[in-house]
């Protein structure tokens, strides 16, 4: 009998790559998903249709803040495994909205936490920690015993979530884990995350339909990924014998202005004829420099990134040329009203 895992987020980025990959791993996946006034299931479309009917793949009502429905959610699937991606994961957004950003990251997990307590089977617990906690102010390679300095509402709940999880993995005797990832990518990640921001601006700019992207500081430097290869690294911390805290990174940091760079080059094009700056999506408070060590996970659970820098900015710039001819021909029959500047995007 293949595991039962237990998704929060499972609408989001990571959410998607990881049930796909505990799929081929012949788990069923249970996802929660909050309530919409629209469905936003766009990431996981092609699971719900193929396995939807074979019960491999489940859906669930929940939310992070109705820890009643976690709590029977948890009972009645009984999971082996349970993996909490659910946060308001967005930065900026996080300084709009701290109370929310707070209450969500720090009352989910730790509902989870009480209710695996209290749970008669053994139930593996995955807390979606960050290197935001990090705050990046200085120049170094961070690892897991580099002190937190967090820098915003976000990084400031995953830090208390992440203390959460250590403390109840220590004081109960109970198999949590904390994964600090870096950022990761893909053609599925937010619309609203810089990198896909400037992607999906890129395509349209290749197709001519769109001028100008409005950007914030161009010299901020992440250490970014692929999310496909940090979810096997997900699952690699929960099979490992003991539970534990683990980096996933790639071991190189680029600024805003690389990626940039290679993306509108891939085009012949010169970034700085169309990208200009705004204020407004300059942060209160920014993270400056981050890098991580993952040399941990690379000795202890053989896990390492597989795909480079270029290749991810390649392959996001790519997907999201796909998506703009489809945006170019809605444009042409006048189906759809240009909104690239969105107001919501921050
Ligand atoms: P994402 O795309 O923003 O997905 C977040 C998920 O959480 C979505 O499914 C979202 O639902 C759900 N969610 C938000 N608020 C919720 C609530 N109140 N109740 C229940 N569900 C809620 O994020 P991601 O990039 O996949 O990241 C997954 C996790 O890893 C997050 O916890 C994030 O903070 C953390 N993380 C991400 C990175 C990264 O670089 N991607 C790095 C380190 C840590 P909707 O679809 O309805 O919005
Ligand atoms: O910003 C700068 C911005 O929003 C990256 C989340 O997944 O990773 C993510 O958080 C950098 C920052 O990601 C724009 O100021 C410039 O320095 O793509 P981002 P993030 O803040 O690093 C961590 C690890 C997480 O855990 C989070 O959940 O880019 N930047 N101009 C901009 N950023 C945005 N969003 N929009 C801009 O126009």
């Amino acid at each position: 009998m293949g595991k039962v895992a237990l998704i929060t987020g499972v609408t989001g980025q990571d959410g998607s790559y990881l049930s796909n990959f505990l799929i081929d791993k012949e788990y069923t996946v249970h996802g929660t998903v909050r309530r919409s006034s629209s469905i936003n299931t766009y990431r996981i479309d092609d699971l719900i249709s193929k396995y939807q009917e074979s019960g491999k793949f489940k859906l669930h009502y929940s939310d992070l803040l109705d820890s009643s429905s976690l709590n029977t959610l948890i009972q009645s699937i009984n999971p082996d495994e349970i993996y909490n991606l659910a946060a308001q994961s967005h930065v900026m957004v996080s300084f709009k909205n701290p109370v929310y950003t707070t209450q969500t990251g720090n009352m989910g997990p730790l509902s989870m936490l009480e209710a695996i307590r209290y749970s008669e089977k053994d139930v593996k617990f995955y807390q979606a920690s960050s290197s935001e906690m990090f705050g990046g102010s200085e120049k170094v390679s961070l690892n897991e015993k580099s002190p937190f300095d967090p820098k915003s509402p976000y990084a400031a709940s995953k830090v208390f979530a992440h203390n959460m999880t250590k403390m109840y993995r220590d004081s109960y005797d109970l198999f949590c884990v904390n994964g600090i990832l870096f950022n990761h990518e893909s053609p599925l990640r937010g619309q609203t995350f810089v990198t896909r921001k400037i992607t999906r601006a890129l395509g349209r700019i290749v197709l001519g339909i769109q001028e100008k992207l409005t950007l914030g500081n161009l010299d901020a430097s992440r250490d970014w990924g692929f999310a496909g290869d940090y979810v096997e690294g997900m699952w690699k911390m929960m099979q490992y014998n003991t539970p534990d805290d683990w980096v996933l990174a790639t071991g190189e940091t680029h600024t805003i202005k690389d990626f940039l760079s290679i993306a509108f080059s891939l085009y012949d094009l010169d970034w700085e004829k169309y990208v200009i700056t705004s204020e407004k999506y300059f942060r209160p408070n920014e993270v400056d420099y981050l890098l991580g060590d993952y040399s941990k996970a690379s000795e202890l659970l053989d896990w390492k990134p597989k795909t480079s820098f270029e290749d991810l900015v390649k392959l996001m710039c790519e997907s999201d040329l796909e998506l703009a001819k489809k945006d170019k021909v809605l444009l042409d029959e006048n189906l759809i009203t240009p909104t690239w500047e969105h107001p919501l995007s921050s």
